[in-house]
């Protein structure tokens, strides 16, 4: 069964599972949601797919999964090669490596995609 991606072109996160969909080479089909029509606020995508109407919502097989970075974990923990991070195990270096990969994620999260995304609204999307 081929997996879904439900998403908009614009959306940035969307373009987050896009990349590591491609990157990855995994099969998937594209639901496009129109924003103008508010397609990704209408049921059945919000009983179905995303409970707070936004995108990006992936489906594989039965699994539903929403959250880009989720989405994009998954998507590397399923098809692991040259984006799976190098650690594992529990050798002190693997815990000190996977923490620094963590820390770098949350640093990502919380202090760099939100005022990115303020500046992106003003200077691009306001236009
Ligand atoms: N933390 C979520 C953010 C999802 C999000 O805010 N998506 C935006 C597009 S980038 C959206 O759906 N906006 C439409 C809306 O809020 O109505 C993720 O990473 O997936």
């Amino acid at each position: 069964m081929a997996s879904h991606l439900y998403g908009n072109y614009f959306s940035t996160r969307s373009q987050r599972v896009l990349f590591t969909l491609e990157e990855l080479e995994y099969p998937y089909e594209w639901h496009s949601k129109d924003f103008a029509r508010g397609e990704h606020k209408a049921l059945p995508y919000v009983s179905e797919h995303h409970p707070f109407g936004k995108v990006p919502a992936f489906q594989d097989d039965h699994v539903k999964l929403f959250e880009s970075r989720a989405i994009c974990r998954y998507l590397v923990a399923r098809k692991p090669g040259h984006l799976t991070p190098p650690f594992a195990g529990t050798s002190s270096a693997s815990l000190v490596q996977g923490a620094r990969f963590e820390q770098a994620a949350s640093v990502e999260q919380s202090y760099f995609e939100p005022p990115l995304e303020k500046l992106g609204f003003e200077l691009i999307f306001k236009k």
